[in-house]
């Protein structure tokens, strides 16, 4: 076996070093409109999707149909004497494209609430799980388990029309989004809470009720889930979890195994998994300088070093973003008006100042700014929820409403198998030769 490993390891290592070789060459080759570095790249910048819900701009930042965070902060509807707007709304928007009324926003909570009893056998599965289980893995699982109750899988299997398949995506959407939230909160008061789980409280809004069933009662607790919850949903449609759950749908998989597959992307570090290493990253570093609040020389130092290291900084950086995110800015604002002074939330402006002057000497990390990521834990720390592993999972169920709104698009536009070409290395270096003696003749 070793002998198979240590080939491959001479093979991986001859093949980068040609693949770093030519890059240097003719990286900037043209193969149709994109470049040969750009296919060596993950296709950043290589357009390929339509995603009808939100367009990301890398200066400004996400704007969902049209309308960008502050925008929305203040369009969208509330529960009365709250400054942030409702999930439901944003939901109503990405999937109809017009800013809901209050009325358009109390029936989906409604319709949310009926639809929202999860079978008993989803909980027997997490429950067959290791305790220890990573939380996003409890939650997919129990996504998995829930696929029972496609009505798109039940539909396909009896036999309909491909016009009719748009209207079982919606009910497996909507089922959908009226139960990750009483799965996510099972794995939370699985893992952390001894198992003392919390009935739903139908009076209370999506986000509020999640909030509850969290275990969470503060009223700005339950604020902040509801600009968690709508800040996190979308996107566009080429990040990972975006794009892996619109890949696996077009493979007709039903919405509950498309959403698992999204959300086991989301479960990357370089994804949505940034939530939790930027708090462990900053409960490091306080442990490393024996508590209390460090000087801006001592997070310098520390970014110097976790770059030393060939880590990442967490929080920082994005793949289309090339300012702060307008996602971190709502939840500095969030801060500033119900929070005002917390220690974490005050080492994350300090990070803010410091680290993207050093992020941008590396003259490599081409957006030195945060992302969403940099700043929400901080908040969930200040109201009690220290259980940093758990962070993606609510990044889990916001991405839930952006990713399947998505989908029920998809289908309602007949988008067909998605299935992009590839090539073998040896062929690139085949075209760069007949291109070169082209230019040559
Ligand atoms: N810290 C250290 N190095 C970083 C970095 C960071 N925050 N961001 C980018 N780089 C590095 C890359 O690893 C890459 O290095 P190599 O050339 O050695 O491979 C180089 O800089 C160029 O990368 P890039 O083009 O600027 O960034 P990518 O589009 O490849 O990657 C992202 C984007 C987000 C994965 C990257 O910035 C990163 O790893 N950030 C930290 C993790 C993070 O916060 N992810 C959350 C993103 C938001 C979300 O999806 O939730």
């Amino acid at each position: 076996m070793e002998t198979l490993k240590n080939k491959f390891r001479e093979k991986a290592s001859q093949l980068n070093a040609e693949i770093k070789d030519m890059l240097a060459k003719h990286g900037n080759m043209k193969l149709g409109e994109y470049t040969i570095e750009q296919i060596y790249s993950g296709m950043k910048g290589v357009i390929g999707l339509i995603t009808e819900t939100s367009k990301l701009d890398p200066l400004e930042g996400i704007r969902f149909r049209g309308f960008s965070i502050p925008e929305l902060r203040q369009k969208l509807p509330k529960v009365k004497g709250s400054t942030e707007p409702l999930p439901e709304g944003l939901f109503y928007l990405l999937l109809i494209g017009e800013i809901p009324t209050e009325e358009d926003v109390k029936n989906i909570t409604i319709d949310w609430q009926r639809r929202s009893n999860v079978p008993k056998h989803v909980f027997d599965v997490i429950d067959e799980l290791p305790v220890n289980a990573h939380p996003m893995t409890q939650f997919v699982t129990g996504i998995m388990a829930m696929q029972t109750e496609s009505e798109f899988a039940k539909a396909y299997d009896r036999g309909i029309s491909k016009k009719e398949y748009w209207e079982y995506v919606y009910e497996d959407t909507m089922n959908l989004i009226a139960r990750v939230p009483r799965v996510a909160a099972y794995v939370y008061r699985r893992k952390y809470k001894n198992n003392q789980h919390i009935e739903p409280n139908y009076n209370l809004d999506w986000g509020a009720n999640f909030a509850h069933m969290l275990g969470y009662s503060d009223a700005n607790f339950q604020n902040l889930m509801r600009l968690y919850l709508t800040i996190h949903a979308d996107h566009e449609g080429g990040n990972v979890s975006a794009h892996t759950t619109h890949l696996v749908g077009s493979a007709l998989s039903d919405p509950y195994l498309s959403l698992a597959a999204g959300l086991n992307g989301l479960a990357g570090p370089l994804h949505g998994l940034a939530n939790q290493e930027v708090i462990k990253w900053i409960f490091q570093l306080k442990e490393n300088l024996g508590g209390g609040l460090p000087t801006k020389e001592q997070i310098a130092e520390y970014i110097k070093k976790t770059l030393a290291e060939g880590k990442v900084v967490p929080g920082y950086g994005h793949a289309v973003l090339r300012k702060t995110d307008p996602r971190f800015t709502a939840q500095q604002e969030f801060y500033r008006t119900y929070i005002k002074h917390d220690d974490i939330c005050e080492i994350v402006q300090m990070i803010y100042e410091v680290a993207p002057p050093i992020l941008e000497a590396t003259g490599k990390i081409k957006n030195p700014w945060p992302n969403v990521d940099a700043h929400s834990g901080a908040l969930l720390v200040h109201y009690g929820m220290f259980e940093y592993d758990y962070y993606t999972v609510l990044f889990g169920v916001s991405r839930a409403l952006g990713v399947l709104a998505s989908l029920v698009w998809d289908r309602a536009l007949g988008l067909p198998i998605e299935r992009p070409g590839s090539v073998t290395t040896e062929w690139i270096k085949n075209y760069i030769q007949k291109q070169l003696a082209e230019q040559n003749k």
